[in-house]
C-alpha cells in the first residue's frame, strides 16, 4: 500500500492550510499542478474552494458522491463544490440564517457548470414531496432557457454567459425548497446584430433553425439555413455596392462581418433545442406563448434582413420587399446609415426585453405559494451568484467596461468580507496579529463609480449633454478628469513607449486582473440605449402579447428621461451587494487552466497570474495565521453546553466562563485556543499533526453538530 507520505507527494495536501511552505507561490501552484494531473480540481484555503477547470467530464457528479456529502463536516471528505453546497445549507438550516455562494474567477473558469452542480445537489439531496419536485424541475429547467437565450460562443468560451445572474432558491422549515427568484444583470444585447469574429449570436437563433420542425420554420417564414441571415453569418452591407462572401476577409476593414461560425463542436445545437423546448414547458409555458416568443427570436433575423438603399433625395428606402410589414415605418427621412442604425436599435431593444420579459415569467413560475400558513416567517434564502468573468479581447467595448467592472465589484466584495473583515475582527478581539498586505481595488471601483468624477459619471453626461457630445469629447473629459488615476491611461497621457499600443479612441484601465483597452467607439449610444419613438409606437400596437407587454403604452407620454444603461447597471449592482453583504457568504474560486479550452494542459503562467488577482495566497496567509474554527460565546455554548456536566443544562455565569469550563473540560491545552472579547477561537498550526489537519478534538463538536442536524431534519 502506498504510504501517507507518498500519497501526499503524488496528489498534493487538500487544504493550502496544510501547506509546510505557505507563503510560496510556487509551492502553491506545485500543489495545484499535482492536483489537478491526478483530477483532483477542488483544494481548499480554509473554508474557502479553489476550482480549476478540468475541461473534460469527470465521475464526481454522480447521486452516489452527492449522498456522500450530505450532511457530513467539511473536513471529513474531500473537497467539492458539493461539500461547499451542503455546509450552506447545512448553517441555512441551523442557525437560520440565509446564505449566499459566491462563484468567481474569469471568463471560461466554470462559474456557470459549478452555479448548475450547486443547484442539482439541492434538487437531490434536500427533502422532497410532491409539490417541492416541480419547484425543483422548475429551478433546474430555467438554466437551459436562460441559457440559450443569455449565452453565446465568445473566443473565450463556447457558452460563455453573457448577461449576469443571481438566482436565490427558498427552502421552508423543513429544508425543501420551495420557491426561487432570478435577477438578471445587463444582458450583452449588442450581440444580436454585431459579433466578433469566431462568435456567434446567442444560441437560440441556431437552436431554431437547427433543431425547429420545418412546420413551425414555415410559420414562422423561416429557412433552416443561417448563412441566409445577416445577424448570424452574412456580411453586413453598409452601402448599396454589391460583393460577394468571398470578400469578407480583405473587406472586413470597411464592411461589418458578423460572427461566421454557425457550428461548434462543442454544441449540438439540435439536441439543445430538444433540452429547451421541454424545459419550456416545465416551467409552465403554453404552446401559445412558446410560439409568441420563437416568433420574435424569428423577427429579429427578419429585421436583420432588411436592406436599404439610397433614394434620389438620399433617403432609405427598404429594399427587401417581403420584411417590409416588419419596417414599414422606417423609410421616414432617414439616411442609409441612420437607418441602419435604427434596425438594430429595434433588434436589440426586442431582444432585450424579451430576455427580461423571460426572466420574469420564470420567476412567475417560481414564486414561493405559502398559502396554507400564510402568517409564518417567509422562507430562509440561499443565493446563487453566477456573473460574466473578467475577459479581455482584442477589441473590447462598452460590454467589456460593465462586465469587468462588474467582476471589481465582485473582487472588492471578496476583499471587504475575508480579507479586511477578517482582520479587523482579530484586531477588535484584541489578538496579536502581523497584518498581512493585500491590494484593495476599491480605488479602481471608485474609478469607474464615483460620482461627479468616475468614468461612468462622466460618460453620463456626456450623453445628456445637448449639442456636439461625441464618443471623442467624452475621451478628452476623462482624460481631464481623471488623467492622474494610476489605473488610467490613454494615447495623450502615455508615455512615448506605451503609445504606440494605444490608439487615439481607447483608454486603457489597469483593473485587478490585468489591463484592458477599451475604444470609446459606440459608448455614448450604447449608454444612451434610446429607440426612436415611432419605433416605439410600432411596437406599442404589436399583436404579439409578450412584445405588447415589452412596450407599454406609458413609455410614450413619459416625460422623464430614461436612466441610462451605465448607471442603471451600477445601480443594481449596489443593491446586488447589499443582498450579498446582508447574508453569510461561501466562495468558490474558479480558476482557467489554459486558453484553449483543453484538457490536461495546465499552463503555469496563466495560472499564477489567476493566482495573483485573485488575492490567493493573502487569502491563505490570513486564513493560516488566523483560525480554523471560531464561534461567538454565546453561539458556542448553547450548541455545545451538553458536552459538560458543569455548563448543562444552564450555565449561570458570564459566558467568557462558561466556554473556558467547557473547553478545559474537552482536553484543550492553552496554546490551542485563543479567547477573545466575544469569541473563542482554535488555532490551525496547532492542529496540524504529521501533516495531516488533527480535527480529532474538533470532532467532538463537529459531530454533535451532524447529530444535531439530522435530529433535526
Ligand atoms: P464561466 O461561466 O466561468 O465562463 P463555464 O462554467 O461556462 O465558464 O465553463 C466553460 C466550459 O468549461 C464549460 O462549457 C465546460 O465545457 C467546461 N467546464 C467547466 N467546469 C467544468 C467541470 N466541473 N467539469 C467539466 N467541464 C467543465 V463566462 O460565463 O464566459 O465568465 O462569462
Ligand atoms: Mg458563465
Amino acid at each position: 500500500m502506498e504510504s501517507a507520505l507518498t500519497a501526499r507527494d503524488r496528489v498534493g495536501v487538500q487544504d493550502f492550510v496544510l501547506l509546510e511552505n505557505f507563503t510560496s507561490e510556487a509551492a502553491f501552484i506545485e500543489n495545484l499542478r499535482k492536483r489537478f494531473k491526478e483530477n483532483l480540481i477542488y483544494t481548499y484555503i480554509g473554508s474557502v474552494l479553489v476550482s480549476v477547470n478540468p475541461y473534460k467530464e469527470l465521475e464526481i457528479y454522480s447521486k452516489q458522491h452527492m449522498e456522500r456529502y450530505r450532511g457530513v463536516s467539511f473536513y471529513e471528505v474531500s473537497p467539492h463544490l458539493y461539500a461547499i453546497a451542503d455546509n450552506s445549507y447545512r448553517s441555512l438550516r441551523m442557525e437560520r440564517k440565509d446564505q449566499c455562494i459566491l462563484i468567481s474567477g474569469e471568463s471560461g473558469a466554470g462559474k456557470t457548470e459549478a452555479t448548475k452542480k450547486i443547484l442539482q445537489y439541492y434538487a437531490v439531496t434536500c427533502p422532497a414531496s410532491e409539490q417541492v419536485e416541480t419547484v425543483k424541475d422548475r429551478l433546474l429547467q430555467s438554466n437551459p432557457v436562460l441559457e440559450a437565450f443569455g449565452n453565446a460562443k465568445t473566443l473565450r468560451n463556447d457558452n460563455s454567459s453573457r448577461f449576469g445572474k443571481y438566482m436565490d432558491v427558498q427552502f421552508d422549515y423543513k429544508g425543501a425548497p420551495v420557491g426561487g427568484h432570478i435577477l438578471n444583470y445587463l444582458l450583452e444585447k449588442s450581440r444580436v446584430v454585431h459579433q466578433n469574429h469566431g462568435e456567434r449570436n446567442f444560441h437560440i437563433f441556431y437552436q431554431l433553425l437547427e433543431g425547429a420542425e420545418d412546420e413551425l420554420l414555415r410559420r414562422l417564414g423561416l429557412e433552416k439555413n443561417p448563412q441566409q441571415y445577416h445577424y448570424l453569418v452574412k456580411v453586413e452591407k453598409l452601402s448599396g455596392r454589391k460583393f460577394n462572401n468571398d470578400d469578407h476577409y480583405s473587406l472586413s476593414l470597411y464592411w461589418r462581418v458578423n460572427g461566421q461560425c454557425a457550428r461548434v463542436s462543442s454544441i449540438s445545437d439540435k439536441n439543445d433545442w430538444k433540452i429547451v423546448r421541454k424545459a419550456l414547458s416545465v416551467i409552465n409555458f403554453t404552446d401559445n406563448e412558446v410560439e409568441d416568443l420563437l416568433s420574435i427570436v424569428a423577427s429579429v433575423l427578419h429585421l436583420g434582413n432588411v436592406q436599404f438603399a439610397d433614394d434620389e433625395q438620399g433617403n432609405a428606402q427598404v429594399t427587401t420587399e417581403n420584411q417590409i410589414k416588419y419596417l414599414a415605418r422606417l423609410v421616414s427621412p432617414l439616411n442609409l446609415e441612420q437607418a441602419a442604425y435604427a434596425r438594430d436599435a429595434l433588434a436589440k431593444a426586442v431582444y432585450g426585453r424579451t430576455f427580461s420579459w423571460l426572466v420574469n415569467k420564470i420567476n412567475k413560475s417560481l414564486a414561493y405559494k405559502d398559502a396554507e400558513c400564510p402568517g409564518r416567517r417567509s422562507a430562509t434564502v440561499l443565493g446563487l451568484l453566477d456573473i460574466y468573468g473578467f475577459e479581455v479581447f482584442q477589441h473590447n467595448s462598452f460590454e467589456q467596461f460593465c462586465i469587468n467592472y462588474c467582476n471589481e465589484k465582485l473582487q472588492q466584495l471578496f476583499i471587504e468580507l475575508t480579507l479586511k473583515s477578517e482582520q479587523e475582527e482579530y484586531e477588535s478581539e484584541g489578538i496579536a496579529w502581523e497584518p498581512v498586505q493585500y491590494f484593495n481595488n476599491k480605488i479602481i471601483c471608485d474609478l469607474v463609480e464615483e460620482k461627479f468624477k468616475g468614468i461612468i459619471s462622466i460618460l453620463d453626461e456626456e450623453c445628456l449633454r445637448p449639442g456636439d457630445a461625441t464618443d471623442m469629447t467624452f475621451l478628452e473629459k476623462l482624460e481631464e478628469t481623471v488623467k492622474n488615476h494610476p489605473h488610467f491611461l490613454t494615447h495623450k497621457l502615455a508615455d512615448q513607449k506605451t503609445r504606440k499600443s494605444l490608439d487615439r479612441e481607447q483608454f486603457r484601465l489597469l483593473h485587478y486582473a490585468g489591463e484592458v483597452t477599451y475604444s470609446v467607439t459606440g459608448f455614448l449610444d450604447k449608454n444612451n440605449d434610446l429607440l426612436f419613438r415611432n419605433l416605439k409606437e410600432t411596437m406599442c400596437n404589436s399583436e404579439n402579447p409578450i412584445i405588447n407587454h415589452c412596450f407599454e403604452r406609458s413609455e410614450l407620454t413619459d416625460k422623464r428621461r430614461p436612466e441610462t444603461a451605465a448607471t442603471q447597471f451600477k445601480n443594481s449592482l449596489s443593491k446586488l451587494m447589499e443582498i450579498l453583504m446582508s447574508k453569510e457568504p461561501s466562495y468558490i474560486r474558479c480558476i482557467k487552466p489554459n486558453d484553449a479550452k483543453q484538457a490536461a494542459r495546465f499552463d503555469e503562467v496563466l495560472i499564477r497570474h489567476q493566482v495573483k488577482y485573485l488575492g490567493l495566497m493573502e487569502n491563505l496567509r490570513v486564513r493560516r495565521a488566523g483560525f480554523a474554527y471560531r464561534r461567538k460565546y454565546e453561539i458556542f455554548l448553547q450548541r455545545y453546553k451538553s458536552l459538560c456536566s458543569e455548563t448543562w443544562p444552564m450555565w449561570e455565569g458570564r459566558q467568557h466562563d462558561g466556554v473556558a469550563v467547557l473547553v478545559k473540560h474537552l482536553g484543550y491545552k492553552p496554546e490551542e485556543y485563543k479567547m477573545g472579547r466575544s469569541v473563542i477561537s482554535f488555532f490551525p498550526n496547532l492542529c496540524i499533526e504529521g501533516n495531516v489537519l488533527d480535527y480529532m478534538k474538533l470532532k467532538s463538536f463537529l459531530q454533535y453538530d451532524t447529530f444535531w442536524f439530522l435530529l433535526s431534519s
